[in-house]
Parts: structure tokens; sequence; C-alpha cells
């Protein structure tokens, strides 16, 4: 979906909105922001819903550090964030294999309010990302905000307030919970007989270990999602053998991933402008190439996308025997499509090996495949993806009544338009279940849905004192969401994470314009207010 005009925009305008708006840091009501204060003041803070609402925000990654930004320019400061680790930057702090780098271009993949114009590339490293948060978190103020180091393990709905518990003991209490909890951050392990007797170093994708050298050493990489295909570009050409174990094969589109000269970053710095028009070209083609388009699969779209792969296969893989090995029997789009400049490069390696067999066990010395071969290693990769039904769990989340996530999520997580639940008032969640997941920018997501979810707050604050959708609203809303799901491209014969435990896509089925449209204006009579 990468186009090469991305990089041929002419600046309109002169605008530099790198500049941090002026955003107080103090307390609207106490003269200090509420997040300085020790655990023991948030006990006795009081807190009117109306004119001095808490919020406790659960995650410091993309979407936490969006939550902090977006309260304090609503004048909103009375709210703490805590964080489970010792740094921001959620799934991007997680994630740090060779090779990573965010499939959304750059530009796209930033917030609105803080444009970077120094990104290296269309498609930039992880560890540029993580910085680039870490960054925004500290010229907006927040870093200093956030209690590192708490996990959360209750979050309780107690006499018309938020309840949580941390791992050590700590409470707080307050009017509004925004969970900002991510969702590729709980690392699925495969069920493969002998992982335990693996005499190399072997390691999640999601956890690497960076003390294991891997110059000269015999790798194995399992699975071919988007985290294994960037390994196996990164790691070709300093192992001895690298060999992929793939269970199925991936539709993969050309995306390449151009430098900026200093030149144009020099341009994107002084014509701001130019980044929003670059933002807003990225976002029409992901939106009109594929999003607006993922429910109706003989599309022009998806049709042109599909002959698109199937092009880059077939003129980027010689040998015709691997080249079958590699071409998937589903539709491109069906899983999420894998965006990548170097991987067909890469297996064709005369050190490379595509390994289709399915594997029997895993041994001391590697990796034992059904035909009897064993394959032996020097490190073995598990890049097989996220629990990712998880999302808030294991925090254990009670709502009114005692009614418990658990009991609610026990068929599967779901959630009125990705963001609320009946019988949790007051708790939000960020990128949450059914959202728009496939191939967006999930920061995009995260702002229209923020945006909405200050609507609601605003509402709770003129109005009542909590607010949560009704089971009629959240009932017609997933029945609505499961019979869209159904036509949708997810569903067109290939089993991917987009799928709940029955087989039916879990993100959000309709067209990204009718998701923005949601998000602008919350449906007020879907919610029972008190
Ligand atoms: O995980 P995945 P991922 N035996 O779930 C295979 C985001 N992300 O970490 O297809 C053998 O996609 C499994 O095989 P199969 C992005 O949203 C983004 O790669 O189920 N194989 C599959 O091939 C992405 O979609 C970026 O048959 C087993 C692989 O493991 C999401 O994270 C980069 C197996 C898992 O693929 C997850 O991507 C990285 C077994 N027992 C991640 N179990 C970018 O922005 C599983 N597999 C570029």
């Amino acid at each position: 979906m990468a186009s090469p005009r991305l990089q041929s925009i002419e600046p309109v305008d002169l605008m530099d909105r790198r500049t941090a708006p002026k955003i107080g840091r103090d307390d609207s009501e106490t003269g200090r922001n509420s997040a300085e204060m020790t655990t023991e003041d948030h006990s006795m803070t009081t807190s009117s819903t109306s004119s001095n609402p808490r919020f406790l925000i659960i995650g410091a990654g993309m979407s936490g550090i969006l939550s902090a930004i977006r309260l304090q320019e609503a004048g909103l400061h009375n709210f703490a964030i805590y964080e489970k680790a010792d740094r921001l930057g959620g799934t991007w702090r997680e994630n740090t294999y060779p090779g990573i780098a965010c499939d959304v271009p750059s530009h796209l993949y930033s917030y609105s309010f803080a444009f970077n114009p120094d990104w290296s590339h269309r498609f930039s490293a992880g560890s540029e990302i993580q910085a680039y948060f870490e960054d925004v978190a500290r010229r907006y103020g927040v870093d200093a905000l956030i209690r590192y180091g708490k996990e959360i393990t209750r979050c309780e709905r107690n006499d018309g307030r938020w309840k949580i518990t941390m791992a050590d003991g700590s409470t707080d209490a307050g009017d509004f919970v925004i969970a900002a909890t991510g969702v590729l951050h709980h690392p699925s392990y495969p069920d493969i007989a002998g992982l335990d007797r693996f005499a190399g170093a072997m390691f999640h994708s999601a956890r690497w270990n960076h003390d294991v050298p891997l110059a000269g050493k015999r790798i194995g990489v399992i699975g071919t999602g988007s985290s294994a295909i960037q390994i196996v570009g990164a790691l070709v050409d300093q192992a001895a053998e690298l060999s992929l174990f793939q269970r199925t094969p991936q539709w993969i589109a050309p995306a390449l991933n151009p430098a900026y000269s200093e030149t144009e970053k020099a341009n994107f710095r002084e014509h701001t402008e130019a980044i929003t028009q670059l933002r807003a070209e990225i976002s029409h083609m992901f939106v009109e190439g594929f999003a607006n388009h993922l429910a109706d699969v003989n599309s022009i779209q998806l049709q042109a996308l599909h002959a698109f792969c199937v092009a880059n296969l077939e003129n980027n893989v010689k040998d015709p025997v691997l080249r079958e090995k590699l071409r998937p029997n589903y539709r491109a789009g069906c899983k999420r499509l894998i965006m990548s400049e170097n991987f067909y490069d890469a297996i064709q390696r005369p050190n490379a090996r595509l390994v289709t067999e399915s594997i029997e066990r895993i041994e001391e010395a590697g990796v034992r495949t059904r035909d009897g071969t064993l394959h032996a290693l020097d490190v073995l990769v598990l890049a097989t993806g996220f629990r990712v039904d998880r999302f808030m769990r294991p925090m254990d989340v009670v709502g009114r009544n005692g009614t418990r996530l658990e009991e609610v999520w026990r068929n599967g997580p779901y959630a009125y338009m990705a963001i609320a639940l009946p019988d949790f008032p007051n708790l939000f969640m960020l990128n949450g279940p059914n959202g728009p997941v496939g191939n967006f920018s999930l920061i995009e997501v995260a702002e229209l849905q923020f945006s909405y979810i200050l609507q609601l707050v605003e509402q709770v604050r003129s109005k009542c004192k909590e607010l949560s959708p009704s089971r009629a609203a959240m009932e017609r809303f997933d029945r609505e969401r499961r019979e869209a799901a159904k036509n949708t491209i997810w569903n067109s014969g290939c089993k991917s994470w987009y799928l709940d435990d029955g087989g039916l896509p879990t993100a959000w089925p309709w067209t990204f314009d009718r998701f923005r449209e949601e998000m602008s204006r919350p449906r007020l009579d879907d919610f029972e207010t008190k």
C-alpha cells in the first residue's frame, strides 16, 4: 500500500506544530497535578464527578500517553497514569526484535498534534518509534506523571467510584477508568511437544534476548506473521543458516522503505503543512485501498490488492517450487497483510530455508519435522503471535453489582463501539475489543476513540454521575457486528488472530468512514445514566 508518491508532496504552508502547547501541569483546584501526589494523598482526594473528576489511566503506551495529553488539554488535570513496567511505550517497549518497524508509514503513525519531521524512513524502526513516544511524553509533561512498576491487579466499582488495587498493595480511587492496556502484549507460546528440551537459546519474538549472539549461528524462526517476516529479513545476513518454519504462507505487499533525505526533513520542519497533506494521502490510501472495502470482498480495491500481492510473488520469487510453497490459498487481506521490502529476497538467499513440513516436536538439538528431518539449531525464535483476547486481563475487573469482566467475556471479549460495557459505568477502553485493527494507524483509531470518550465524560460532568451503554444497545451492536463480520474479507477462508474461538472476525466489520462517523458523536440514546 506504500505509494511512490508519498515523498513527492510539495509543502504549501508554514506552520510549526512541533512546539508543545502550553499545557498546565497544575491541578485546577489544588494547585498541583494530582499525579504528583502520593498514593495516600489519592485516597483522601475529594473528587467531584462534575467539577474535578478523577481519572485512572491504566497503561503508559501510545494510548495512555494520548489520554493524559488530551485530558490536560481539556483542563482535566486530576488523573494518574499507572504503568506495570519501568518504561513507557507499550508494544514498542516490549517488541525489540531485529528488524522491528511499524507497517503503517511513520508520518501517519504519529499523533495528529505532535508531528515528527525527523522520521528517518517511510516505515521507521521500532527504536525510533519508542524514542518518539518518550519524546512526546516528555514534551507534553506526561512522563513525570507516570507511576512505573505499578501493575493493577484489581479494578472494582464500589460506592459509585472505581477503586484500583496494585500488585504492591497500594490503592487509588477515581470517577473514570481509561483502560489503555493494549492488545498485542501477552505472548502466545506454541503448543509444540518438547519446547522445554531445546538446548540452545529460545525466546518469543516479543521477549527478545539481546544477550544471545546471532552472528554465524543456525537460527530457526517459527511463524510467518509480521514479526517473523521482519526478523527473517534482518537476520539472514548474519546467520550461518536461517530456517523459517511456515505453517501457513502469507501474502506480502511490497513496501519500499526509502530513507528521508536531510532536505526532505528540513522541508517537513519548515513546512509542517506538508506533513498534514502527506498524512491525509496515506490515510486516504489505507481507507480507500482497504478499510472501506473490507466488507465487499469482490470490490475492485480488494481484487487489486490481491493482484498486487500475486505480482509481488510472481515477479520476485524465481524458483517455481519455492514460489508455490510461498503462495497462500486464501485472499490477500484475509490475514493481516504483511508489508515487506526484503522478505522474498531474504528467503531466497543460499543460507535460508523455508521449511513447510509440519513440526513434530522440539528436541535438544533443534526442530524435528514430520518427515523425520532434524533441523539442527543454535537459536530458536518463537514468532508465534499474541493472546489477543486478553485486553485488560489478567486484571480482575469487577463492575456494578459485582459483575466480573472475566464472566462477561467468558465466550470472548466484546464492547459497545469497542469502548464501553454495560455494568461497567465510566470505564472506557482504547483499542479495545471489536475496534478497527486491520492495517490502520492505531494512533488515529485511539485519537478518534478518545474524542468520543471525552464527549461521554462531558455528559457525566454536566448531567449525571455515571454512564454506561444499555444492555439493549450492547446486544444490538453485537448482533449487527456479528452479522457484518460474516461478510468481511477476514471471513473469506483463512485463520488469523482476527477470529474468535468460533471463527468469526472480531474487528470492526464496517468501513473506516463509519467508524469516524460513530466516533464523532456518541448515540446518547444508547447509554443509561444514573
Ligand atoms: O503474530 P501472528 P505476529 N506451529 O499471530 C504461527 C502486529 N505486528 O507477532 O498462520 C507453527 O500474525 C502462525 O501460523 P498460522 C500486527 O498487527 C505488526 O507476527 O496460524 N506455527 C503465524 O504464522 C500483526 O498482525 C508489525 O498457521 C505457529 C505466526 O505463528 C500482529 O502484531 C510487526 C504455531 C503468528 O503470527 C501479530 O504479528 C509485528 C505453531 N504451534 C507485529 N502457533 C508491524 O507493524 C503459531 N504459529 C510490521
